[in-house]
């Protein structure tokens, strides 16, 4: 093993990003990055993140692969181990060009019927892990946003959508998650952020310990939190992890 060095090499301890390492959307306090670096020294660190690497480097810093051990991007579908890059995989490698192209017709068509009071623009985003679809488009401005989410709460556009998908692909494995204003995640099922712990499998940990503020059911940290490969943290903020932290391992 690659972490011999340090005291309790067979413990890893991952992290969310948003709401647990960071404040939601904003960058990592130096007092977070004082701790994280004496907690290296202790154990195997890692984070494992819904957004892109790019969000995450803005988030935590550009030496982002050199400060954690193991960084997972997109829920660990681009994954570092000590800033080497791991095995990846993306949303239209699974799916294949057929399948998804009768998915997108499908809901381009069913976007084009709906009577909708605004639409703006980019209504279905393909990303590397999975299609994001918003019947305003991601265009839409904050308060065109605002009201859209109004009108979807008392009509109830993408709750409907969801389930017409649901029952026009009953086969294809999908899951479609509600998390924002405006759209909905469809991603393969099993690509929560478990999918990250794939990674770490053949390393022989003894325990993996999850920290997240999303650990609710909905909430994207749910799957990993209450996984039984992993010792769950649920924290409310930053500060929460670090007190939490210094309570288990300094
Ligand atoms: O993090 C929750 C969701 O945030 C955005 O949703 P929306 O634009 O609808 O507010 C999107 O990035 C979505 O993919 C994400 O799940």
């Amino acid at each position: 093993m690659s972490f011999s060095h340090k005291q309790n090499p067979k413990t890893l301890v991952l992290f969310d990003v948003d709401g647990t390492l960071t404040p939601a959307r904003l960058t990592i306090s130096p007092e977070m990055k004082q701790v994280l670096k004496e907690l290296r020294e202790k154990v195997v660190i890692g984070f494992v993140g819904g957004s892109d690497l790019q969000k995450q480097v803005e988030q935590l810093g550009d030496s982002v692969l050199q400060d954690f051990d193991y960084c997972f991007s997109e829920n660990g579908l681009t994954a570092y181990k000590l800033g080497e890059k791991l095995a990846s995989q993306s949303f239209i490698n699974w799916i294949g060009e057929d399948k998804y192209n009768k998915l997108a017709r499908f809901i381009l068509g069913y976007l084009a019927q709906l009577e909708l009071p605004k639409r703006r623009g980019t209504f279905l985003e393909f990303r590397n892990g999975m299609i994001n679809v918003s019947p305003i488009g991601r265009n839409a401005s904050t308060e065109e946003r605002n009201e859209f989410e109004k009108f979807d709460l008392e009509n109830k556009i993408r709750e409907k959508f969801v389930q017409v998908l649901k029952d026009e692909f009953p086969d294809y494995g999908l899951t479609y998650s509600i998390g924002g204003q405006i759209s909905f995640d469809v991603f393969p099922t099993g690509w929560d952020k478990t999918y990250a712990l794939q990674h770490v499998e053949k390393e022989g940990f003894t325990e993996i310990h999850f920290f997240g503020d999303k650990s609710y059911k909905g909430g994207n940290d749910y799957e990993i939190y209450t996984d039984p490969r992993t010792i769950g943290h649920a924290v409310n903020s930053p500060d929460d992890t670090i007190r939490i932290l210094k309570e288990l391992f300094f």
